[in-house]
C-alpha cells in the first residue's frame, strides 16, 4: 500500500512539475484569444484562417486581440521575431528570438502556463515562417491542408486538448518551393470559370485564394500561374497580386514568360508588332518595363531571358550563336530594369534562368548567365532531369533549382488526364537534385492540381524538409502516412502504389501506343498475350480491392473517390479497353464482328470511363467539381471509342519462352571502388531490385581501362547445350547524365571477352528518347555469339555516376 502511495505521489509530482514548467497541452474548450499584428497582410490572413479552423473543430469562442483576457482563456500570440511582447513574456522570448532571427521561414512554439492562464507563443523568423507554424497547428487540430481541394472532412473534436511542445522548426531545405499551373484548359480553367468563379469566368482571385491557401498549408511559397490561351494573364485581374500578397505567395512566371508577362494574352501582334527582339526591341523592352514598374512592390521571382511567344524558341535568331549573343544582351537589359524599379541589389532579387528545351542548348553552347541568377534545370517533361550543376556551377551565388513535370502536353505524348508519375521516380530524381545542390527553387508542373494531389504533396514535402527522406524515409511510408491522415485508411497506399507501378510500365494515356504528333492510328499494344492476360488480371483484382476498401465512414467517401477510386478505376478501365482490344485484334480483320465479346468488353470499359467521369463532375461532393475532370484532354486518339479503332492491323508479339530475366540487384558478387560504388535500390524499378552508380557528385567519368579499380557487379547464367546463341539485353532507367559532359555509360564484360562500353544516353528529342520516356526504360542489346554448355559470367563496371540498371534479359535462341 505504501509502495502504491509513493508511486502515485511520484507520478503526481512529476505531472505537476511538467505542467508548471512547460505545459504541452492546449485547452480549446473555452475562450481563445488570438493576438497578432494587423499591419502585415499575411499575418492577418493566418489569424483569420486559424480562427476559422478552431471554430470548425471546437465549439470555442475565438477573439482577436483582446487586451483583457479572462484567466480561463487560451492566448495564442502570433508574432515575428523581434516584435515586442508584454513584459512578463520578454525573458522567455528573447532566447528564442536569438535562435531564429535571420533564418528563412522558421517558426517556434513556446507554451506558458501562469496563474491558470495558458499562452502559446508562435513566433516566425518571418511572416511565412509564422504562417507555417500556425497552420501546422491547424493540421494538428484536424484541418487537413487538402480539406477544400480533396474534400477531406474536418471533424468536430471531442477531445479539447491538443498537445504542443516547445519546438523550433527546421529551416526549409529548398528556399523557393511551388507549383506551375499548366495545361489548365480541360480542368482547372473550366471549373473555375463555370463552377467556382463564374463572376470572372476565369481562374481569378477567388480561385487563386484557394490555391494560395493550399500552398501555404503545404508550406510552399511560390506560384507560376496558369498561362494558356484559355486563361487571362495573371495580372489581368488587379486583385490577383493582392491575393498573392495576402497569402504570402511569391509570384513567378514560367520559363516562357520573362519579366512577369504572359505573352499569349498580353502581347497582341496586331497592335504591338512581332514578338521579335531583332525587329521590335523597343516595344518589347517597354512591355517588360511597364510590368516591372506595376508589380515592383510585391514579392516576385523573375524569369529572365527570352523565348518565343509561348513555349518555343526565340523569334528571329537565325543561328544558335545569334540566339546566345542576343539572350545575353537581353539579360543585361532585364537586369537594368530590375535594378531600376525593384530597388534592391541585384543579388537580392530572385531571378531564374530556366534551362528548358532550346534554352538548355543555348547554355550548352556557351551562353553566359550572371552569377546571381539561379540556374533552373529541367526534366525532359517525363520526369528525368536533363542535367544538374557541376562543381563550378555549384559555387554560383544564385545557386540552382529544378523545374519538374507531373503532367505534360506535348511530344511524344501528353499525360494530362491522370497523375501517374511514380512517386519513387520523383523521389529519386529530386533527391539527386538536392544532393547536387539544386536547393534554391523547385517548381512542379502540376497541371490542374487535381488529380495530382499526391505528387504535389510529396514534391513539396521533400522541398520543405529533405532530412527524413535522406535518413531513409521511404516514399511508400510517406504515401501511407498521407493516406492515413487523409482517408484513415491503411490499405489505400498499397492500392495507389500498385496503380503507380502499373503506370510505370505504361501510363494510361500511352496505352494507344501512338504519339501526339504525328497523330497516328491507335494500334495494338506490344504486350505479349501472356502479359495482356496478366495485366488484365492485375487491374481487375486491383479494382475489386479499391471497391472493397471504400471507407465505411461515409464522410470520407468523396475524398476517397477523388484520391483513390477515380484514378485507379479510370486507369484500369483505360487499360482494359486496350487489353481487350488486343485480344480482339487476334482475329483477322475480315473475321471481326461487332458482337465479339472482347470488343464488347473494350466498349464497356470505355463507357465506364465516361460514367466515372460524369460522377466526378456531376455528383461528387454535391457537384462541387463540375467541369474539373475531362477524360479526353485534347481529344487524342487514345481516348476514342473502341469502334473507332476497329480497322487496325493485327500486330503479333511472339512469346519468347526461352528468356531469362535477372534483376540488377541479384548479382552474385559486388566489388566497390574506393569512393565509388553500386547501391541497391528497390524503387523506382520494374524488377524490385535495381542498382545505381554513386556518388552523384563524383564530377567525372571513371577510366574504363582500369577495370580493376572500377566498382563491379558480377552475374552468372547457365547454358545447357553447346553452341547456344544468346542475346543479352541490359535494361536501365532512361536517365540523363547527372551533369553536362558526363554520360550514362557502363562497361560490360562477358566471360573473359573484351570489355564493351555501353552508353544509354539519348540526345534531344530523338526517336529513341521518345520510346524511352514512353516506356520508362533505356535498352541496349548485345547480340552474342555461341556459348558452350556450362556456367558463364558477365561483369558490369561503373563508368558514369547516376546510372540506374534495372534488369537483364538473356534470350536463348
Ligand atoms: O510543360 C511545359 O513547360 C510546356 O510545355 C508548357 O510551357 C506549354 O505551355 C505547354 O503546356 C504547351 O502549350
Amino acid at each position: 500500500m505504501k509502495l502504491i502511495l509513493s508511486i502515485c505521489l511520484i507520478i503526481f509530482s512529476a505531472f505537476t512539475a511538467f505542467s508548471q514548467k512547460n505545459n504541452t497541452t492546449l485547452d480549446f474548450s473555452r475562450e481563445v484569444n488570438i493576438v497578432y499584428n494587423t499591419q502585415i497582410p499575411l499575418v492577418t490572413t493566418t489569424a483569420q484562417l486559424f480562427k476559422k479552423d478552431i471554430e470548425q473543430v471546437f465549439d470555442a469562442k475565438v477573439n482577436f486581440n483582446q487586451k483583457n483576457v479572462s484567466k480561463a482563456s487560451l492566448n495564442v500570440i502570433l508574432r515575428i521575431a523581434g516584435e515586442s511582447i508584454t513584459a512578463d513574456l520578454k525573458k522567455v522570448i528573447s532566447e528564442n528570438d536569438k535562435k531564429i532571427t535571420g533564418k528563412w521561414e522558421v517558426f517556434s512554439y513556446i507554451n506558458q502556463l501562469k496563474n491558470q492562464k495558458q499562452t502559446l507563443i508562435i513566433t516566425g523568423s518571418d511572416a511565412r515562417g509564422l504562417a507555417y507554424g500556425v497552420l501546422e497547428l491547424s493540421k494538428k487540430i484536424g484541418v487537413n491542408p487538402w480539406y477544400f481541394w480533396a474534400d477531406v472532412p474536418i471533424v468536430k473534436s471531442t477531445s479539447k486538448e491538443i498537445s504542443v511542445s516547445d519546438t523550433i522548426s527546421v529551416e526549409p531545405s529548398v528556399k523557393y518551393r511551388g507549383i506551375f499551373l499548366n495545361d489548365e484548359d480541360w480542368g482547372l480553367q473550366p471549373w473555375a470559370a463555370k463552377t467556382f468563379e463564374p463572376q470572372t469566368k476565369d481562374i481569378g482571385p477567388a480561385t487563386y485564394a484557394k490555391i494560395f491557401e493550399l500552398l501555404l498549408r503545404l508550406k510552399a511559397n511560390l506560384i507560376w500561374p496558369a498561362m494558356h490561351p484559355s486563361t487571362k494573364a495573371f495580372y489581368h485581374f488587379a486583385e490577383n497580386k493582392i491575393v498573392a500578397q495576402k497569402y504570402g505567395i511569391i509570384v513567378g512566371t514560367s520559363h516562357a514568360e520573362p519579366m512577369m508577362r504572359n505573352n499569349v494574352d498580353e502581347w497582341d501582334d496586331k497592335t504591338m508588332g512581332d514578338y521579335n527582339f531583332f525587329t521590335n526591341k523597343d516595344k518589347i523592352i517597354n512591355y517588360w518595363e511597364t510590368r516591372i514598374n506595376e508589380i515592383k512592390d510585391y514579392e516576385n521571382y523573375y524569369s529572365i531571358g527570352m523565348r518565343g511567344k509561348h513555349d518555343s524558341g526565340m523569334e528571329g535568331a537565325k543561328t544558335i550563336d545569334k540566339a546566345v549573343e542576343t539572350t545575353e544582351e537581353i539579360i543585361q537589359i532585364q537586369r537594368y530594369l530590375l535594378k531600376k524599379y525593384v530597388k534592391k541589389p541585384l543579388n537580392e532579387i530572385p531571378q531564374a534562368m530556366t534551362l528548358y528545351k532550346e534554352v538548355l542548348n543555348l547554355y550548352e553552347n556557351g551562353m553566359k548567365i550572371p552569377d546571381d541568377i539561379t540556374l533552373v534545370w529541367s526534366d525532359d517533361n517525363y520526369g528525368y532531369i536533363k542535367g544538374l550543376s557541376n562543381e563550378t556551377e555549384r559555387k554560383r551565388k544564385g545557386g540552382a533549382g529544378v523545374y519538374y513535370h507531373a503532367s505534360y502536353w506535348g511530344r511524344p505524348h501528353d499525360y494530362l488526364w491522370l497523375g501517374t508519375t511514380h512517386p519513387a521516380l520523383i523521389h529519386f530524381e529530386m533527391s539527386k537534385a538536392y544532393e547536387m545542390d539544386a536547393k534554391n527553387i523547385w517548381v512542379l508542373n502540376i497541371g490542374d492540381i487535381k488529380p495530382n494531389e499526391y505528387s504535389m504533396q510529396l514534391f513539396l514535402d521533400m522541398a520543405y524538409d529533405m532530412k527524413p527522406f535522406q535518413e531513409g524515409k521511404s516514399v511508400k511510408t510517406h504515401l501511407s502516412k498521407w493516406t492515413n491522415a487523409l482517408l484513415k485508411s491503411t490499405q489505400s497506399a498499397g492500392l495507389l502504389w500498385q496503380y503507380y507501378q502499373l503506370a510505370f510500365i505504361r501510363k494510361p494515356e500511352f496505352m494507344g501506343w501512338s504519339q501526339t504528333e504525328p497523330t497516328r492510328a491507335t494500334h495494338p499494344t506490344t504486350f505479349t498475350p501472356t502479359q495482356v492476360n496478366e495485366r488484365l488480371q492485375h487491374y481487375q483484382h486491383l479494382e475489386k480491392e479499391v471497391l472493397n476498401n471504400r471507407p465505411t465512414d461515409k464522410t470520407l467517401a468523396d475524398a476517397y473517390f477523388q484520391l483513390v477510386e477515380y484514378p485507379i478505376l479510370a486507369s484500369s478501365k483505360m487499360n482494359q479497353k486496350f487489353l481487350y482490344l488486343d485480344k480482339f485484334y487476334e482475329k483477322p480483320i475480315a473475321e471481326r464482328d461487332n458482337n465479339d465479346v472482347n470488343l464488347q468488353a473494350a466498349i464497356q470499359n470505355y463507357q465506364s470511363i465516361q460514367d466515372l467521369t460524369s460522377y466526378y463532375n456531376n455528383q461528387l461532393s454535391g457537384g462541387k467539381w463540375k467541369y474539373m475532370m475531362n477524360a479526353a484532354p485534347r481529344g487524342l486518339p487514345v481516348f476514342n471509342h473502341p469502334e473507332k479503332l476497329l480497322k487496325v492491323e493485327q500486330k503479333v508479339v511472339a512469346e519468347s519462352p526461352k528468356n531469362i530475366k535477372i534483376a540488377a540487384g541479384d548479382y552474385v558478387s559486388v566489388k566497390q571502388g574506393v569512393n565509388t560504388f553500386w547501391k541497391k535500390i528497390a524503387e523506382p524499378s520494374f524488377s524490385g531490385s535495381s542498382v545505381v552508380s554513386e556518388p552523384f557528385r563524383l564530377g567525372k567519368s571513371l577510366d574504363s581501362t582500369k577495370t580493376d579499380e572500377l566498382p563491379t557487379l558480377t552475374y552468372q547464367f547457365n547454358v545447357t547445350e553447346n553452341n547456344t546463341l544468346v542475346d543479352l539485353s541490359i535494361v536501365a532507367l532512361p536517365l540523363h547524365p547527372v551533369q553536362m559532359g558526363l554520360g550514362q555509360r557502363i562497361g560490360i564484360q562477358i566471360d573473359e571477352q573484351k570489355v564493351q562500353i555501353i552508353n544509354f544516353q539519348t540526345y534531344d528529342r530523338s526517336e529513341e528518347w521518345k520510346q524511352n520516356v514512353l516506356s520508362n526504360t533505356a535498352k541496349r542489346t548485345l547480340k552474342m555469339n555461341k556459348f558452350n554448355a556450362g556456367k558463364h559470367t558477365f561483369k558490369i563496371f561503373m563508368i558514369d555516376p547516376a546510372v540506374v540498371l534495372d534488369h537483364f534479359v538473356l534470350s536463348f535462341h
